[in-house]
């Protein structure tokens, strides 16, 4: 799913694939992103930052960190998860790794708590270092499991 984030494009990749075949639709996301920074390129490698991605399994949702602009050191983030009918995804286990996939190591894994039904609360994921974090989220419900992901930008 797609929520506003800092770098100005509010369409996932995802979304784009979808309107590929809408030709005015298209240009329209091609002139978004053109003014938009380079965390919404062509480059097909990267995560927009801040946007939640389904990598596997039923699940979708949006990620919050607790900034816009993260510091090095401690920070929260409330996951919103629904489950493969668009219904809020209740009782599951969720936890998240932060990984630094340009230095090949992570810090440790954290359990997001659920607050209301669909809300899942972290508050003490290590973004020990500046530069680019993924948080990795495995959610697993009953007999389904999910991985999503988030790329966000420590400084
Ligand atoms: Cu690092």
């Amino acid at each position: 799913m797609t929520i506003a984030n800092t770098s100005g494009c509010s369409t996932s990749r995802r979304a784009d694939r979808a309107r590929a075949g809408l030709r005015g639709a298209a240009i329209l996301a091609a002139l978004a992103c053109s003014l938009a920074s380079t965390a919404c390129g062509d480059d097909g490698d990267r995560t927009a930052l801040g946007v939640l991605e389904a990598q596997s399994g039923p699940f979708d949702g949006d990620i919050v960190l607790d900034s816009d602009s993260p510091a090095v050191g401690e920070h929260g983030a409330e996951l919103v998860l629904v489950d493969g009918t668009g219904n809020p995804l209740r009782g599951a286990a969720v936890e998240i790794v932060p990984f630094m996939p340009a230095h090949g190591h992570g810090s440790p894994k954290v359990e997001a708590t659920e607050t209301a039904p669909g809300h899942y609360l972290t508050e003490k994921m290590s973004l020990f270092m500046p530069g680019v974090w993924e948080l990795r989220v495995h959610v697993v419900e009953g007999e389904a499991e999910g991985r999503l992901v988030a790329t966000f930008e420590v400084r």
